[in-house]
């Protein structure tokens, strides 16, 4: 009989049980050299399609914004492990993001959820609860240093408290963006090649003010096969993976693509959200 030799932990039991309470754990993913790589082949993309005022966020899998020179991030075996040992195995890529803002560009969300996609009737408060089956993890991999990301630990499984009941009102979603402070907030600060894997459903919000320096950070989502979709799984538009698409890409990129393309096919109810996901996208940020 063939045996299938398990795929060794990438995270430690304590890593686990962090990021089960608190939402997040930091880790140190990229060397100096894949840094300056990615950094480079950005640089070189960036050049030609000028430059904003606003943070940009950048679909570098879609075909017509496609970044070739970082997209094989997506293979990255430390990434998958991590991601493997949070949520199972049949690690989906799905959302793959540059945020991009040059210094001097103001960057400010107010604190949210990220069920923003979702209509208010459909939230169901039991997402924000311990026993949840949360399946899906976002990751930010600053390439430059990087303080734009806020969090409150533990938010994700609990309701909101009163101080967040305070400045987010009546809805699940989002507070408004001049809202006062949360107390609770902590602001995560990494350094280049280290990566913020997180809870989405975790209060959170891109807060730089006015950055003091350039921001390059690489942005992804991931599933697991193993369970049902939780939000946002159906953030990649997989309607533009055409063949000539697919076989242009590096083999990993294309065998994570078709991964997805496979995955989205046995869940076609999560096409609503992409729409939704999409418009979010364009009022917070400029993504072309
Ligand atoms: O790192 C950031 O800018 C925040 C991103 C964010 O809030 C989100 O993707 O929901």
């Amino acid at each position: 009989m063939t045996q299938v030799s398990p795929q060794k932990a990438f995270l430690s039991a304590e890593e686990l049980v962090f990021f089960r309470e608190h939402g997040y754990l930091v880790r140190k993913i990229l060397d100096d050299a894949s840094v300056a790589r990615y950094v480079h082949a950005i640089e070189d993309a960036r050049r030609e399609r000028g430059d904003t005022q606003r943070m940009g966020n950048i679909q570098f899998l879609q075909p017509g914004k496609a970044i070739r020179g970082i997209q094989d991030i997506i293979c990255n075996g430390d990434i998958l492990a991590a991601c493997r040992d949070l949520l199972g195995e049949g690690i989906i890529v799905d959302g793959a993001s540059l945020f991009y803002g040059e210094a001097g560009v103001d960057y400010r969300q107010g604190w949210h959820r990220d069920v923003l996609q979702v209509p208010d009737e459909q939230i169901d408060l039991n997402w924000f609860s311990a026993d949840y089956h949360y399946n899906y993890v976002q990751m930010n991999m600053p390439l430059t240093t990087d303080g734009c990301l806020w969090i409150v630990p533990g938010s994700h499984r609990r309701q909101l408290d009163a101080e967040e009941r305070t400045v987010f009102g009546n809805t699940e979603k989002m507070a408004p963006v001049d809202a006062p402070e949360l107390s609770t907030g902590k602001q995560i600060v990494l350094q280049p090649g280290e990566a913020v894997f997180y809870n989405n459903y975790a209060v959170h919000r891109g807060w730089g003010g006015v950055l003091q320096d350039k921001r390059i950070t690489i942005h992804m989502g991931f599933h697991s096969t193993q369970h049902a979709p939780t939000l946002h799984f159906g953030v990649l538009d997989h309607t533009e993976y055409s063949l000539e698409y697919l076989s242009s890409l590096e083999p990993c990129v294309r065998e994570a693509l078709r991964a997805h393309l496979v995955e989205r096919a046995r869940h076609p109810e999560v096409n609503v959200y992409h729409a939704y996901h999409q418009q979010f996208l364009k009022k917070e940020f400029k993504t072309t």
